[in-house]
């Protein structure tokens, strides 16, 4: 199939799950087309069969806010054209749903019919979509979309009860490829140039925004390294990043926290972590959670929204309500307290990471896909 994707190109969830799924289609024989502002962080290399166009919005002082959706939806017209696109993925649905389907009429003056799939990711629904400011075009492009998506049965629920829609939502968990991380490439963890023998390494990968509870992070660590000797690895960027640092300090325990910043490399920082803290407000999935699991690193994380549908309770981690840091501190503690304990954990975090292995999860994307198609 020719397959275009839209996507956001930065480091948050949705832009990741929609590279890695391109990529693994293109794998198996898929022209994928990527279509965003630039290249995906996670697309490094293109080849005959993955494409990259770029979405340019020429700036014009008239406006005040430059016009994306439109500089996208006549992208997706041109390219649809140029290489006989035969569907339309797009995640995460503002603007690119309402784009895509403006797309579609385009098209469709022109006899061309484009079927749409939506892929909702969460805070898309749960904390900007939901906004009245963008509620009923955010509606409309779910309803306008030939198939729709979400990521966790909690995320269809949260939709379902948001707003006012008839389309049907089909749950497709998101993936992970599973013998990609670095042991398996034969490249050694070098645990030792980021803590001593006998510390803990937690480790949290995030945006670093206020809905991922940041300061329950460092509490949360906070009071694991008063029992245990142990360091933290703050990796990401975003608008709370500064005031963890401010409160490292304030605690004292800035010696035992690293802030990384963005990182390409998560897998090398996962493989020589002992623990993942994802203690969020809210969580449609918890893709970073599931990507821990499958480095064989469990997670402690608050019990909100799709994350108990990938951390499972007393087998892959822990899960607590959303600010109760004395619960996931001690629950961290339980898993951290000794070897046997804490290898436990890593076993059973991989397995259940096992559930969600791309291989599993893509053929359901590639019926849809025929489904949608099959519709024209
Ligand atoms: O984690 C974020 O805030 C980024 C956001 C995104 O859309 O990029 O993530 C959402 O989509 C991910 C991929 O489906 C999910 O794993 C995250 O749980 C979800 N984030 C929230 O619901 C807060």
């Amino acid at each position: 199939m020719k397959i275009a994707i839209v996507c956001y190109p930065t480091f948050g969830g949705s832009g990741v799950v929609a590279t890695e799924l391109g990529l693994e289609l293109a794998r198996r024989g898929h022209e994928i087309h990527f279509i965003t502002y630039s290249q995906p962080v996670r697309l490094a290399l293109l080849s005959p069969n993955v494409h990259y166009h770029e979405v340019n919005v020429p700036e014009y002082p008239l406006f005040h806010y430059q016009p994306y959706e439109l500089a996208l939806s006549s992208k997706l017209v041109d390219m649809v054209k140029l290489y006989k696109i035969e569907l339309l993925h797009v995640h995460y649905a503002i603007p690119h749903a309402y784009a895509g389907y403006m797309a579609k009429q385009m098209l469709k003056d022109e006899g061309i019919n484009l079927p749409m799939v939506t892929t909702l990711h969460g805070t898309d629904i749960t904390l900007v979509g939901s906004h009245p400011f963008y509620k009923p075009a955010v509606t409309f492009s779910i309803n306008k979309s030939d198939f729709v998506t979400s990521v966790s049965q909690s995320l269809k629920e949260d939709t379902l009860k948001l707003f006012n829609i008839k389309n049907e939502i089909e749950v497709i968990p998101n993936f992970i490829e599973l013998n990609k991380n670095v042991k398996d490439a034969g490249v050694p963890c070098q645990r030792s140039v980021m803590a001593k023998q006998e510390e803990r390494i937690i480790t949290h990968i995030s945006n670093f925004r206020k809905v991922k509870r940041i300061p329950d992070v460092i509490k949360i660590f906070y009071n694991i390294q008063k029992e245990i000797p142990a360091k933290l690895m703050m990796v990401g960027d975003g608008p709370e990043k500064e005031k963890a640092e401010v409160l490292c300090q304030e605690l004292g325990i800035e010696d035992k926290v690293i802030f990384f910043g963005n990182s390409n490399e998560i897998d090398k920082i996962l493989c020589l972590t002992d623990l993942f803290l994802l203690p969020s407000e809210t969580e449609s999935f918890g893709l970073a959670a599931l990507e821990a699991m499958a480095c064989g690193v469990p997670v402690i994380s608050s019990n909100s929204g799709g994350l108990p549908e990938v951390n499972f309770e007393g087998i892959s981690g822990y899960l607590s309500n959303v600010g109760n840091i004395e619960d996931m501190a001690k629950n961290a503690l339980k898993i951290l307290k000794d070897d046997a304990t804490l290898e436990n954990f890593k076993e059973n975090a991989l397995s259940v990471a096992k559930q969600f292995d791309i291989k599993n999860i893509l053929p359901l994307y590639e019926d849809l896909y025929q489904k949608a198609i099959n519709k024209y």
